[in-house]
């Protein structure tokens, strides 16, 4: 049977994306990436899937929008390596960790994290932009200023109890998986698994690291710096790392035309 055309529509660096790539990644599926600027993607994302969140991948003539669908779409196509346990409880177990990580964690770390990047917004822009011809950078962060309003109330960073909320949650994110990785290093069972996966990954911001696809454009404003040494000591940030080395692969390669 011939491969699947694979498309993965995604902002660069964005966490819940990180999702998407890792998990095409790990199972080694050749796929292109099509890297859109926040704001400009509405109509786009809008047009393909009827909502305007990344990721989308399109696998042939199917949409799948959201990550968990993705990862769920993907071990279909690919079940090796698996990304879910075969039993059906430690799967629940570990569709019930991913469903915590993706409504509660992953936005309320983005929520903490803008409070931080706003203060910034040439960094900001930066992180999403920077693959672009110059004139379109200059264009982003041009028009930036009109639109930060947006991306502040968009993100959740809404006034100091918000970020505050944020910030403890993130905080409490870290202390569950310090807790649940302690026995085996893995957050259900003895293995990796999708729970593993999401969790690394909507905590991939609160850590520097050198992966391609979450790397952090460099030099790093003080803010930026200051937002890192204040996780950098946490027991999960090391489980973070390490999960990341184990089981994070290079790129797949992209996909033949
Ligand atoms: N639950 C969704 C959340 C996705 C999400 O929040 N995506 C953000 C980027 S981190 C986005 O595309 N926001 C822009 C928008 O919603 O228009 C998932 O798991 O994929």
């Amino acid at each position: 049977m011939a491969e699947p055309q694979i498309e993965l529509v995604q902002f660069l660096a964005s966490h819940f994306n990180e999702k998407a790539r890792w998990a095409l990644d790990w199972k080694g599926l050749p796929h292109t990436r099509r890297s859109l600027l926040p704001g400009p993607h509405i109509p786009v994302v809008r047009r393909l899937s009827g909502q305007t969140a990344t990721p989308v991948l399109l696998i042939d003539e199917r949409v799948v929008a959201g990550s968990a669908d993705i990862l769920a779409a993907l071990e279909e196509l690919r079940p090796e390596p698996p990304l879910f346990p075969s039993d059906p409880e430690a799967r629940a177990e570990v569709e019930a960790l991913q469903a915590h990580f993706d409504e509660e964690v992953g936005p309320q770390v983005r929520t903490a994290l803008f409070s931080v990047l706003l203060d910034e917004p040439g960094y900001l822009c930066a992180i999403f932009d920077r693959e672009r011809p110059g004139w379109q950078r200059a264009l982003y962060r041009a028009v930036f200023p009109l639109v930060s309003g947006l991306v502040r109330k968009g993100n959740g960073v809404t006034g100091p109890e918000a970020v505050e909320a944020a910030f403890a949650a993130t905080e409490r994110a870290l202390d569950l998986v310090a807790r649940r990785s302690g026995g085996t290093g893995y957050l259900v069972g003895d293995g990796f698994t999708a729970a593993d996966l999401a969790a690394a990954a909507l905590l991939a911001p609160t850590l520097s690291l050198d992966h391609p696809d979450m790397a952090r454009p460099e030099p790093l404003p003080e803010r930026v710096r200051a937002w890192l040494a204040r996780w950098e000591k946490h027991p999960a940030s090391a489980w973070v790392r390490e999960t990341y080395r184990r089981h994070r692969p290079p790129r797949a390669p992209a996909a033949a035309r």
